[in-house]
């Protein structure tokens, strides 16, 4: 009986340690140590034991048991504690759509704008925001005193410079930066971030971006700037697109004009205008050491915003800066 009892308790254990779920130690309790399970059984064979063995074999009997039984308790915990914990997943759910990121629709104007004019023979100029007033305004012909300077037009830095800086109003200040880099012949655009104190409204606001474009050679003149606008405007807007240019001032070119296209808005046909142009002044010229007598060129400044709005149906300038996920969108 004590051999018998010696070989329940081993194939016990081991049949324990094999039951790796709930359910296998289930039937392993109900096996072993159930109402009707080896262990009772094993008990109700006590009765016929030879008396002088009874206290022997009882008192193995419940050794056994509670072996056993604290065996059960122990695995049934282990077994517990590897359950995964917290809400349980279901894996067949569909899963939530990853929202992809795109570009910025002004970004993606800029890109267009550019890759025309690359197409058109225009290499890429740079030039910083932060701006002195040599390259923002002396070189462009503005001098001291010229009303363009005023501290109410323009984002003056206070500090401890020789010169005063301020944020560039405009991108012609790459123009200088450009003729300053390279002898000509040159041909360039630049694209950039200009700064005015404008009021917003649904076309002005206070930072806005510019497309700068200068070409020097020999024998330029005001047929070659209205063929390039010409060219872009039929490459970015079609081939109906049509321009015109208005007799204007500004200090850095001679003449200067205003270059308006003809679009259809809101099913009207109307001349939009997209910035300013001209042929450039030769004082700036003889500014950066370019003799004017020699080389002649046009320069261009248009406004990106306004170039995307017309491109893409925007009313409102303020649209593209207020970060509406629901506009952007859109683009
Ligand atoms: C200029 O800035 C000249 N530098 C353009 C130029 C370059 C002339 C080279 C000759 C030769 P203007 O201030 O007109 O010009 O601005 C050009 C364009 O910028 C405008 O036609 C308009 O499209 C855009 N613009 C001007 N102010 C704002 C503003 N507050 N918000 C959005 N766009 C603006």
């Amino acid at each position: 009986m004590l051999d018998a009892l010696h070989s329940l308790e081993q194939s016990a254990l081991a049949e324990l340690a094999a039951a790796g779920n709930p359910d296998a130690l289930e039937k392993w309790r109900i096996a072993f140590i159930g109402a009707n399970g080896q262990l009772k059984n094993a008990m109700a064979g006590l009765k016929d034991v030879p008396k002088d063995l009874k206290p022997a074999v009882g008192k193995r009997l419940n050794e056994v048991k509670s072996a056993l039984e604290s065996a059960y308790e122990t695995r049934k915990s282990a077994l517990a504690s590897h359950a995964p914990s917290g809400p349980t997943v279901d894996l067949t759910e569909p899963g939530l759509p990853v929202g992809l990121g795109r570009r910025h629709v002004l970004s993606r104007t800029i890109d267009e704008i550019v890759d025309v004019f690359g197409r058109m023979g225009f290499a890429v100029a740079d030039g910083p925001e932060l701006e002195d007033e040599h390259h923002n305004f002396n070189a462009l012909n503005i001098p001291a005193g010229h009303p363009a300077r005023d501290p109410r037009d323009n984002f003056y830095l206070r500090g401890a410079w020789a010169e005063r800086l301020l944020l560039r109003t405009q991108t012609s200040t790459v123009q200088i930066r450009a003729m300053e880099a390279q002898k000509p012949p040159l041909k360039v655009v630049a694209t950039g971030r200009v700064y005015r104190p404008d009021a917003h409204d649904a076309t002005h606001y206070s930072m806005f971006h510019q497309i700068e474009g200068l070409c020097i050679d020999k024998g330029i003149s005001m047929v070659d700037l209205k063929t390039a606008l010409l060219q872009f405007a039929r490459a970015y807007f079609g081939p109906d697109a049509e321009v015109r240019l208005r007799p204007s001032f500004f200090p850095f070119t001679e003449p200067s004009a205003e270059f308006d296209m003809k679009m259809r808005i809101r099913g009207n046909l109307q001349w939009v205008e997209l910035g300013g142009c001209g042929m450039v002044d030769p004082n700036v010229l003889e500014a950066v050491g370019i003799d004017p007598e020699v080389w002649t060129g046009y320069a261009f400044g248009l406004g990106i915003e306004r170039i995307a709005m017309r491109r893409y149906g925007i009313a409102d300038i303020r649209w593209l800066f207020e970060n509406d996920a629901r506009f952007l969108r859109q683009f």
